[in-house]
């Protein structure tokens, strides 16, 4: 059995449905704090749990014993600033839960989601590599870096084959994004369409590290089918997909819809947590030791994104 917990999240929702094709629907075990009817997700086993409860935990170890986990359920970088001590308990203690767990049931592969937000004022901010300066400071940041040495420590001190991808912003057209920095640019496309205007609340020139969601979810199955062998950063990769900013998306949009106006806010805290993240990455690490290649780039992403909304 394959459990995903936090499976209502915008990554969870995408990743539920893929792994049940693949899979078999019945193999896939859906899982969040609270239920859905997103029929992505309610159409085959779902689950509630609460990574901080260990009864709930174990519990469901017990009854499934799964063979892969992936844990992604989060506290997402601007909601982690309004609520500190929640996201840093959420993502440290249910990643450190689920870690015990799975050395105990012996679960033979876990990938947890790790993102770029790992980087900082003081890392290098175009192509920024696999290894440099890591100085985050958003909660969600930190606590991320914090559960990469997490996972690395129990590969290395408990043999858990647990990987992890440094995921850039996320966009697609199937679920909503929870709370991000990066969430801009998913909102702009549902607002292009629906009023032929959006106010960003990232400023014109904000370049940040962005992925189509099919690239994603590739990206995520094709490293949990590589072979252990090939597997040589049990931190978590570096990924690397489309930079742009908010005004090279808003023309890309213009060229499908053309009336289309993009404002920009005058402030917003989330301009802050993205002036400290990196523009562009590096992911030499993740082409060479398992192949990996990105596919869509903002035009191709754009034209799919309003195909996919416009039905
Ligand atoms: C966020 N979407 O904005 C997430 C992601 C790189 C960004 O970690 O917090």
């Amino acid at each position: 059995k394959i459990i995903v917990i936090g499976s209502n999240g915008q990554i969870g929702t995408e990743l539920v449905m893929n792994l049940r094709a693949k899979y078999g629907i019945d193999q896939v075990i859906a899982s969040d704090i609270r239920p859905t009817d997103n029929p992505l997700t309610s159409s085959g086993p779902f689950e509630l749990v609460n990574v901080l409860d260990k009864n709930i935990l174990r519990s469901l170890f017990e009854r499934h014993r799964p063979t892969q986990i992936y844990l992604l359920a989060a506290i997402l970088s601007a909601v982690g600033e309004q609520k500190p001590k929640l996201a840093w308990e959420l993502n440290m203690d249910g990643l450190i839960n689920i870690l015990d767990f799975a050395v105990e049931f012996k679960t033979a592969k876990l990938f947890w989601p790790s993102s770029i937000a790992v980087f900082g004022p003081h890392s290098p901010r175009e192509d920024t590599p696999q290894f440099c300066v890591m100085d985050p400071n958003s909660v969600y940041g930190f606590s991320k870096l914090a559960g990469e040495r997490w996972c690395e420590y129990y590969y290395s001190k408990h043999g858990l084959d647990i990987r992890s991808i440094r995921y850039p912003g996320l966009i697609g057209w199937r679920s909503e994004p929870g709370g991000g920095t990066t969430d801009y640019a998913v909102d702009i496309f549902h607002q292009a369409l629906a009023k032929g205007e959006y106010q960003s609340f990232l400023s014109a020139d904000t370049a940040l590290p962005m992925m189509y969601m099919e690239d994603a979810i590739r990206a995520t199955v094709e490293l949990m089918e590589a072979p252990a062998y090939k597997i040589s950063i049990r931190s978590s990769y570096n990924l690397a997909g489309i930079s742009f900013t908010p005004a090279q998306l808003s023309a890309e949009i213009k060229k499908h819809l053309h009336d289309f106006e993009i404002s920009y806010a005058d402030f917003d805290p989330r301009q802050a947590i993205a002036d400290s993240w990196p523009k562009s990455i590096d992911d030499t690490y993740a082409q060479n030791d398992w192949g990996w290649k990105q596919k869509f780039d903002l035009a191709s992403m754009t034209a799919d994104m309003l195909e996919n909304l416009k039905k």
